[in-house]
C-alpha cells in the first residue's frame, strides 16, 4: 500500500524537508491589488513583511481551487493508492473543504483529509508523522487514527502585535464587546472548535510570552516526550532567543524554528508569535 502525503503551503515545512520527506505541497495564495502570488512558491516570507509594510490596503488571501486539488490528486493516483491530504483548520480557509470535494471527484485513488484544526508547523508536524509512517507501510487508516490521537494531546498559543489583521480579515471569533477591549492590548489566542478566539487578556507581549511559556511548562512537566515549535512573523532573532530559553528550561523537549509565512502572516501582521506542541 503506497500512501501519498500531502499538505498545504501553511505548514511552512521548508522546501528541502519536504523534499527529502516525499511531501507534496498544494499552496494558497496572497494578493496585493490585482496580483496574485502563490506563497512559497512566488513569495517567500522575507520578500512579503517588507511588501505588506509598504501597501496602504491590507492584501487578501485565497485557498487553493478545487480543480487544483483534482489536478494534484490525478498526477498521485498514477502513482500511489491513496493520499493523506492534511490542512489547515477548517474554521478559518475553505482549503480543508476543497481536499474533501477533489476527494470525491477523483476516481482510483482514496483521499483522506485530515483537518488539523490549527495551521502553520503544528500541521507540519502531522504531515511529518505521517510521511514517517506511510514510508514505514503502515496503513492510512492507521495513519490517520495516529494523526487523530495527536491532535487530541496537540496545543497551540499565540500572540499577535496588533489585532487589526485578524479582526479585519474575519477570522477572529468571539463576542465583539470582548474583541474591541482587546485591541489595546496583546491577547493570548488559540484554536477552540477550529476557529481563533481569545484565550487570556495580557498586557504587554513580555507578559503573553511568559504565560504562554508558562502553558506550556504545566503541560511540559508531565513528562511525556514533546516536539515544539516556536513561530514568528519576521522576528527570527526574537525567536531563537525564546527557543535558545525554552531549550535550556526544557532540555528533553525537541524544538523547531519556524514562521508564519505571507498567507497566515496577512491575518497575524508583523511582529506575531507563536508556541505549539504535541506528543514526540
Ligand atoms: C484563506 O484565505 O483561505 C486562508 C485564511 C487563513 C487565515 C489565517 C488566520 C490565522 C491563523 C493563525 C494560526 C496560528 C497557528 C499557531
Amino acid at each position: 500500500m503506497k500512501t501519498a502525503i500531502v499538505t498545504d503551503s501553511t505548514a511552512y515545512i521548508p522546501e528541502e524537508i519536504r523534499i527529502e520527506h516525499h511531501i507534496h505541497m498544494i499552496p494558497l495564495s496572497v494578493i496585493f491589488g490585482n496580483e496574485s502570488y502563490k506563497e512559497e512558491v512566488e513569495m517567500k516570507a522575507e520578500d512579503f513583511y517588507e511588501m505588506m509594510r509598504r501597501q496602504k490596503e491590507l492584501p487578501k488571501t485565497t485557498q487553493p481551487s478545487t480543480g487544483k486539488f483534482v489536478e494534484l490528486f490525478e498526477k498521485l493516483a498514477k502513482d500511489y493508492d491513496a493520499i493523506i491530504s492534511i490542512h489547515l483548520s477548517s474554521g478559518i480557509s475553505g482549503t480543508y473543504q476543497g481536499a474533501v470535494t477533489a476527494g470525491e471527484m477523483v476516481e482510483g485513488i482514496d483521499v483522506y483529509p485530515f483537518d488539523s484544526e490549527s495551521s502553520c508547523m503544528i500541521q507540519g508536524f502531522y504531515a511529518l508523522e505521517a510521511a514517517k509512517l506511510a514510508r514505514e507501510g503502515v496503513n492510512p487508516e492507521e495513519i490517520m487514527k495516529r494523526l487523530n490521537e495527536l491532535k487530541a494531546k496537540s496545543w497551540a498559543y499565540f500572540m499577535v502585535d496588533d489585532l487589526t489583521n485578524l479582526q479585519k480579515g474575519g477570522r477572529l471569533s468571539g463576542a465583539s464587546a470582548l474583541i474591541g477591549s482587546l485591541l489595546q492590548v496583546k491577547p493570548v489566542l488559540h484554536f477552540v472548535d477550529k476557529v481563533i478566539v481569545p484565550f487570556e487578556k495580557i498586557r504587554t507581549k513580555k507578559k503573553a510570552l511568559a504565560r504562554i511559556t508558562e502553558l506550556f511548562e504545566e503541560d511540559a512537566k508531565k513528562g511525556t516526550p514533546l516536539q515544539a515549535c516556536v513561530i514568528h512573523a519576521n522576528r527570527e532573532e526574537e525567536a531563537k532567543a525564546w527557543i535558545a530559553d525554552l531549550q535550556e528550561k526544557f532540555p528533553n523537549v525537541e524544538f523547531t524554528l519556524s514562521y508564519f509565512g505571507p498567507v497566515i502572516g496577512t491575518h497575524l501582521g508583523e511582529g506575531a508569535f507563536g508556541l505549539g506542541w504535541m506528543p514526540k
